[in-house]
């Protein structure tokens, strides 16, 4: 082992496995179909056995939404209603942060400390949907003529489907549900199979804080079955969804056939870029950070590192020593940073992406190999830096989605910036200088959803999220978020007598 930052197996014991069954129409369901279990990945021990749904199941789901949506008992609410559910929502999840917490992390292989984070922000989006709940509101136009009066309303879209990933399962449930909750719709929500047991867990607090039954349904199962129906149904306005891109364009297609709305958040290959007057130690904690948060499975990610020729010895110098501080190992240690890697099979294609770039003529200058942990299984992978990097390179271009940082050089600015958006992605990207008009620069001519400039991965709650190219479509976060899920109606009229 290269001298890493280890943390064994704590022994802790682990609970009882949790039964997860659907929740439609306020009811739990059983299914007509089998089982998914989920191990967890650093124990190898069972965690949950959920429902593995049907189609039936997902239409079952989508009547229930639709039945609570046409019905108004949440969409007719005033927002000040609406907002007194999901602030008591917040609370609730507040309340039970340690619980949330445990579950997540024996689901994904997260720390413990960051699953804690995570949830705790979660409730944050809720407090903060609840706020936009009360700025529905249109425009109005008082110039067409003495006897005309329009009105511009904004109206709940209707029923969305939401489709989550397995990387932050409650956090980015958050991202979606409170908003379309906010606006007036009504959900049916799919979490991954792999990392269902907090959305399930959540039925129960939103039914405590009073949100009326069938205005949020949960299936569970997979993409290929439950996923589908819920982008192809008719009674389905609109479709959420962050997950691989490859996904995302398959569910634009079928949900084409009936042109319900798409909002898609997709991966990203993202890029930080160092100029020689950066503050080089914030730049390097800052990439060291970006590249190993939650094991690398991190649409936003920062760990396409382009660095000016000059500094990148010293940078990638700087990166590998604190690469060694960074502590690997049992999630369920509060001291641990990194956890393990979601599934043998995504253990896999991380170790092989590595090994093509080798093949490809890169060099590794850490890690790049399996990492054992005393006491616990063997999906860990060790903190990697790979040099030799060129933009052509697989490893340059595909989201690789592990603890794995490459590293590209450049002169110019210009050249910095062709590198940036050699990308099919355009999720998020970063600035390191002391210039304000080399950030400014850069960041005017990236193409990117966010970028970072001298921070990476900061995010609120206010400030709106997306991606632009292969990154997706749409938006999440800030008054975008809720937009996203309301639909325009204008309203003209031929009103008052014109005065002669
Ligand atoms: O994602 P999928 P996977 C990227 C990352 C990762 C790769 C594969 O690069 O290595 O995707 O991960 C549901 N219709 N991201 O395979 O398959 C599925 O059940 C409808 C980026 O886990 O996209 C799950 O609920 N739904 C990312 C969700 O889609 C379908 C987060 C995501 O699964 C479906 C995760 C279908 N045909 C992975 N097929 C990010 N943006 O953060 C699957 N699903």
């Amino acid at each position: 082992m290269q001298d890493l930052t280890i943390i064994a197996a704590t022994g802790t014991a682990l609970p009882a496995p949790r039964q997860n069954r659907h929740y439609i129409a306020g009811a739990w369901v059983d299914s007509a179909g089998d089982t998914i279990d989920r191990l967890s990945p650093a124990h190898g021990v069972l965690v949950s056995r959920s429902a593995d749904g049907t189609a039936a199941d997902a239409e079952a789901a989508i009547a229930a939404a639709r039945a609570a949506f046409d019905d108004g008992r949440w969409s007719r609410l005033s927002g000040r209603a609406r907002a007194a559910v999901l602030l008591r929502v917040a609370d609730l999840i507040e309340a039970n942060v340690d619980d949330f917490a445990l579950i997540e992390t024996l689901e994904t292989g997260k720390p413990i400390s960051q699953a804690r984070g995570e949830v705790a922000g979660a409730a944050d989006l809720w407090r903060y949907a609840a706020a936009l709940a009360r700025t529905v509101q249109g425009d109005s136009h008082n110039a067409l003529g003495e006897d005309m009066l329009a009105v511009v309303l904004k109206e709940p879209i209707g029923v969305v489907s939401i489709i989550t990933p397995w990387n932050f399962p409650f956090w980015i449930l958050g991202q979606k549900l409170p908003f379309a909750l906010a606006a007036g719709c009504t959900c049916v929500v799919k979490p991954s199979e792999m990392t269902p047991s907090t959305t399930v867990m959540l039925c129960d607090l939103l039914a405590q804080a009073g949100l009326p039954a069938g205005v949020v349904n949960v299936v569970l199962g997979y993409g290929q079955t439950v996923g589908a129906v819920l982008t192809a149904h008719s009674q389905v306005d609109m479709v959420t969804f962050t997950g691989s891109t490859a996904v995302g364009k398959q569910i634009t297609r079928t949900a084409g056939d009936t042109l319900k709305k798409v909002a898609l958040e997709l991966g990203g290959k993202n890029p930080q870029v160092i100029f020689p007057d950066a503050d080089l130690a914030s730049a390097a904690d800052a990439v060291t950070f970006g590249t190993y948060f939650n094991a690398g499975q991190c649409c936003n990610a920062g760990s396409r590192i382009i660095v000016h020729e000059d500094i990148a010895d010293d940078f990638v110098a700087r990166v590998v020593a604190l690469s060694r501080r960074v502590a690997f190992g049992d999630p369920l240690d509060p001291a641990t940073q990194v956890g393990a890697i979601v599934t043998p099979e995504h253990a896999a294609k991380i170790d092989a992406a590595v090994q093509a770039a080798v093949a490809e003529g890169a060099s590794v200058v850490l890690g790049g190999a399996a990492l054992a942990v005393p006491g616990l299984g063997p999906q860990f992978y060790q903190p990697s830096v790979i040099r030799g990097v060129t933009p052509g390179m697989a490893i340059a271009r595909d989201e690789v989605f592990g603890p794995v940082l490459t590293v590209l050089t450049f002169r110019t600015l210009d050249e910095a910036i062709a590198l940036t958006n050699d990308a099919t992605y355009g999720l998020s990207a970063g600035v390191w200088s002391e210039n304000i008009h080399t950030c400014l620069a850069f960041a005017r001519a990236a193409q990117a959803g966010t970028v970072w400039t001298n921070t990476w991965m900061d995010g609120f709650p206010e400030v709106t999220f997306g991606g632009m190219k292969q990154s997706g479509q749409g938006r999440e976060l800030g008054r975008y978020g809720l937009e996203e899920f309301l639909e325009v109606k204008s309203l003209v009229m031929r009103v008052g007598r014109t005065r002669t």
